[in-house]
């Protein structure tokens, strides 16, 4: 029989690509959507599975809310996706991210163990809890550091599943990902913000990018293709815990640079410090520009993980690296600005 799947925060970038990868694999998929008064379906529009997905409203700061959904629609899987995912927003509404982001996972589980603690459990924990990194790489036994309201919400979640899977024998795996980005990124993350940006100039209908730190790494994959460990993951015959990662890490700068370079524009940086400037190496013409207000007030300087287990355990390996994935962004962004003109 097939099975079923409850995805909160199916709206996002990973509900999106979850939902398409389950339905190949013959799932009746519920998505999890918080009540707007306009619903953002983009993604799932783009990705074309709006009207295969069952959606349900559902809002992770409900537990009543969540125990009738689940009790509805009797799911065999609940992937956890729904956070308030921008570490930024994090310093900015602290409170709120622990309540969605680590509150939230206690709502969810508490939900399963009253409906039926055999429901499988994926949580959606986060690279960003190993912040001040203790160790290069960091792997599943690396201590945790967070750096942000967010990471340490996150850092709960966690483990709370650890907790209730070895409380009340709830099948609960934890996946520590590093960041993967796909043309269906919030255009507040980095990644995306700097395709778009780096589309629009050469387009010609935008001047140039400000930017905060360009010397931060991160481990950057694609999203599609980790959304195959979170499956794999609630596959296995005993739960546990795994860093996904492409164990290669680069800098906001090459980033920058090589969406630039994708699209025949070569970036030089000229002066230091807030001062810095990336400029056309033909025209002379300013591109990029520093702005102290994307500065966080705690930083996470650099990120790398080691994807071995998951390979061992799962069979999972990365295969989009850096350079192929910020040109899938950059061009996609290109075809979507002029199909907006
Ligand atoms: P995303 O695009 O920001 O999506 C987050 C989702 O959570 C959205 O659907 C959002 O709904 C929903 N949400 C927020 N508050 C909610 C609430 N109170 N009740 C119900 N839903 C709520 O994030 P993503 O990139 O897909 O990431 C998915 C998960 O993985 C998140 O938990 C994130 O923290 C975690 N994660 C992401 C990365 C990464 O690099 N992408 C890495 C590690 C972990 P709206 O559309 O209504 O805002
Ligand atoms: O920042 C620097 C910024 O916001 C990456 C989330 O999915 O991945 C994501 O968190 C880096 C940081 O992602 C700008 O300071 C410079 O060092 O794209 P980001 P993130 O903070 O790494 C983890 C794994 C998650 O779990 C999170 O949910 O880029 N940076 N200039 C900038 N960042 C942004 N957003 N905007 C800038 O202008």
């Amino acid at each position: 029989m097939a099975k079923t799947a409850f995805i909160t925060g199916v709206t996002g970038q990973d509900g999106a690509y979850l939902s398409e990868l389950l339905f190949t694999k013959g799932y009746r998929v519920f998505g999890g959507y918080r009540r707007t008064s306009s619903p953002n379906f983009w993604r799932l529009d783009e990705l074309n599975v709006r009207n295969d997905i069952e959606l349900v409203e559902v809002d992770i700061l409900d537990t009543g809310n969540l125990i009738r959904a689940f009790e509805k629609t009797k799911p065999d899987e609940v992937y956890n996706l729904a956070a308030q995912s921008f570490v930024a927003v994090s310093f900015e509404k602290p409170v709120l991210t622990g309540e969605i982001t680590a509150i939230g996972v206690t709502r969810v589980l508490e939900a399963i163990r009253i409906v039926n603690p055999k429901i499988k459990f994926y949580q959606a924990s986060s690279s960003e809890m190993f912040g001040k990194v203790r160790e290069i790489p960091q792997r599943e036994s690396t201590p945790f550091y967070p750096r942000s309201p967010y990471a340490t919400a996150k850092l709960y979640g966690h483990w709370l599943t650890i907790n209730y899977r070895e409380s009340y024998s709830i099948f609960g795996c934890s996946g520590i990902l590093f960041n993967h980005e796909s043309p269906l990124r919030g255009i507040e993350f980095v990644t995306r913000k700097v395709s778009d940006a780096v589309a629009r100039i050469k387009l010609g209908r935008q001047d140039y990018l400000e930017i905060g730190n360009m010397d931060a790494k991160r481990d950057w994959g694609y999203a599609k293709e980790f959304v195959e460990g979170m499956w794999l993951m609630l596959q296995r015959p005993e739960p546990n815990d795994y860093v996904l990662a492409t164990n290669e890490n680069h800098s906001v700068r090459e980033f920058i640079e090589h969406a630039f370079t994708y699209t025949g524009i070569s970036v030089q940086w000229k002066g230091t410090g807030v001062n810095e400037t990336g400029v056309d190496s033909k025209s002379g013409k300013t591109l990029v520009k520093i702005n102290p207000k994307f500065f966080r007030p705690g930083e996470v300087d650099q990120l790398l993980g080691d994807y071995t287990l998951a390979k061992k355990e799962l069979g999972w390996e990365p295969r989009v690296m850096f350079k192929e994935l910020v040109e899938i962004m950059v061009q996609r962004d290109l075809e979507r600005i002029q199909r907006s003109s």
